[in-house]
């Protein structure tokens, strides 16, 4: 047994409330190298004749990966509390894995284990529970439709008529959103994610000049809460863009300090490093990346921190939105986020927090500060197996594996799962613009568990490399988009709408990956539904042998398997088939 690879610890991925009376506890070992593991639990505090009364269950393998099998049990202690540890067994020795090392004699006393000292209902990881069963849109507003000439910033270029530049605009603004919004409710999705929407210097609005003021391009306040309740209307909810880690140049503020130097009033709301300021050849503040524009606001002072949660407050009050996506997460305090959770949560219990994180994100999704994170990791594996094909199938499953062990299972439930955005190149340029790799990454992205985001013009087969290249304007010429992947994207969602197990109601877990023919076998199940997923993700046909499955039902074309007759399934290159099992 490799003892060392063996590990735990508690109140993370590995140990956490599901609910306010479900723990689920988490073992990881070398692949292949224990036979069963077992979970040895029982309240701190019953004892009898000098011994602690332990129970112990049989824990499931609820993942495995080229280095890693992740064990798992569901536990309800009737008192809340918990000491536990874990009874592992290669099939030739047996040890008590604790919180102090491994055991051959299992210790009856409770100071040995480890420790969930009680399940506190306020400390339960909790999203709103619309997230689960929402798919996101993501418009980036500047392009996605223009109806309002009278708003058009100077300069404007007529729609479409150029490839987007980091400074050129076309004038996109909310009543172009509100004259599309049959597009969005015919393709089946319910939230939209605005990129910034206040009054900013660029094209791109990541550098505020007033957070409370609507840009004059897209329209005023007015108009922002005839498409708020336009969305509403619709079942659509709408989440905004929190520009909390910098401010833009022109920032009133900071052009106080530009102005006034160390008399300013302003001259802690940022992080100045000398006077006089300077913001050439490299500014002497801190900022976003190196981005002179981008002062990093001290978030640690109190104005500043009253100022934005302000902010934060007053855009859900007055203008009933749904949730906050918040750039640049990472980089801000985490005592920031956590009051800025509770004035939004006391402002609207039912919003959605969402961080822009693109690594590992668990500090920040324990219950006291985000709802979720922009799911990169997923994305990253996504694109590198179906796009660019850089990965192999077991690779992969692998990754995918990675990522739902990652975080908790009511985390994993509404993580903000993303195929590109407004910052990466888009899908169907990264896959050399092969539409059948695109829409096998839809499938996987709308079949697999979290809430989809859906950018702007990649269900039309819009292209464009990376930023500004992906931000070009929305074609609503039928003639220019590609309606047959529509209509494929607008079937993937009703799916996800009409059976359970195709979204969030079902576990998912790999039953096949090959890398000789690169194609993958994943299943979704709950207690009444299996549904199997079997994926070519190669240029040539394939044969796929399923011994396991039982008579199924395919759901895009209706045949039907039947085990008896045959236990292979034929698929074109790129092809798939998604089986209901009987
Ligand atoms: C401009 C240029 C870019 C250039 C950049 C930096 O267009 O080509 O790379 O400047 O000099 C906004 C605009 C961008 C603009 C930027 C600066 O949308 O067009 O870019 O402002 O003016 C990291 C951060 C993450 C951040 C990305 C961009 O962790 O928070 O970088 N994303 C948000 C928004 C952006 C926005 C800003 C931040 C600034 O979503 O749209 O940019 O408000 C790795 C790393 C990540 C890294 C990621 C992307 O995987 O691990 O940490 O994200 O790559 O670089």
């Amino acid at each position: 047994m490799l003892k060392q690879a063996i590990y735990h610890r508690p109140k993370n991925n590995f140990a956490y409330a599901y609910d306010k009376e479900t723990l689920h506890i988490m073992l990881q070992s070398k692949k292949g190298d224990l036979s069963s593991v077992r979970l040895i639990h029982g309240d701190p505090y019953d004892w009898s004749d000098g011994e602690w009364q332990f129970h112990t269950i049989d824990m499931k393998r609820s993942g495995s990966t080229s280095l890693y099998d992740y064990w798992m049990a569901e536990v309800k202690p009737p008192f809340r509390r918990l000491r536990y540890g874990f009874e592992v067994s290669d099939g030739t020795e047996t040890f008590t894995y604790t919180e102090r090392g491994f055991y051959e004699v299992t210790p009856y006393d409770t100071a040995f284990y480890f420790c969930f000292p009680f399940l506190n209902t306020i400390d339960v990881f909790q999203a709103p529970e619309w997230v689960k069963d929402t798919t996101w849109y993501q418009i980036f507003p500047e392009r996605f439709g223009n109806s309002d000439p009278s708003t058009d910033p100077e300069g404007a270029l007529p729609w479409g008529s150029e490839p987007p530049t980091p400074t050129n605009f076309f004038g996109g603004d909310f009543q172009g959103v509100i004259d599309h919004l049959d597009h969005l409710e015919e393709l089946g999705v319910n939230g939209i994610y605005f990129t910034p929407i206040f009054k900013a210097y660029s094209n791109h609005k990541y550098d505020t000049i007033d957070y409370m003021e609507i840009d004059p391009q897209f329209g005023d306040k007015e108009t922002f809460k005839k498409l708020i309740k336009a969305c509403h209307e619709r079942g659509i909810k709408v989440m905004l863009d929190a520009v909390f880690n910098h401010s833009g140049y022109y920032f009133l503020p900071f052009q106080d300090v530009l102005e006034n130097e160390k008399d300013s009033s302003y001259r802690d709301w940022f992080h100045l490093w000398e006077f006089p300021i300077r913001t050439e050849p490299e500014p002497n503040y801190d900022v976003f990346a190196f981005v002179p524009s981008m002062p990093k606001l001290n978030t640690e002072n109190p104005k500043v921190k009253d100022y934005l949660l302000h902010v934060a407050k007053y855009w859900i009050e007055e203008f009933d939105i749904d949730g906050w996506r918040l750039d640049v997460a990472n980089e801000i305090d985490h005592a920031f986020w956590r009051d800025f959770r509770s004035v939004v949560k006391k402002t609207k219990p039912e919003a959605y927090i969402l961080g822009e994180i693109w690594h590992d994100s668990m500090p920040w999704l324990q219950g006291d500060q985000f709802d979720a994170v922009m799911n990169y990791p997923f994305t990253n594996g996504a694109i590198e197996f179906f796009a660019k094909q850089s990965m192999s199938a077991t690779e992969f499953a692998d990754s995918i594996t990675n990522v739902l062990h990652m975080y908790p299972a009511n985390v994993n439930e509404v993580a903000f799962n993303l195929l590109d955005s407004h910052d990466t190149p888009r899908i169907l340029t990264i896959a050399d613009e092969n539409k059948e790799r695109v829409k096998l990454l839809y499938l996987f992205q709308l079949s697999f568990i979290g809430t989809p985001c859906i950018y702007y013009g990649d269900e039309i087969g819009m292209n464009g490399g990376q930023d500004p290249g992906c931000r070009a304007c929305m074609i609503w010429d039928e003639d220019g988009q590609d309606r047959d992947l529509f209509e494929f994207v607008k079937q993937l969602l009703t799916f996800r709408k009409q059976i359970p197990a195709f979204g969030n109601g079902a576990g998912f877990r790999f039953l096949q990956s090959d890398d000789e023919n690169g194609t993958i076998v994943y299943e979704k199940t709950n207690e009444e539904e299996q549904l199997i997923f079997i994926v070519n993700n190669s240029g040539l046909a394939q044969t796929i042998e399923i011994e396991y499955m039982g008579e199924a039902v395919e759901l895009f074309t209706e045949e039907s398997y039947h085990p008896e007759k045959s236990n292979s399934v034929q698929l074109p290159a790129y092809g798939f088939k998604v089986f209901h099992v009987k």
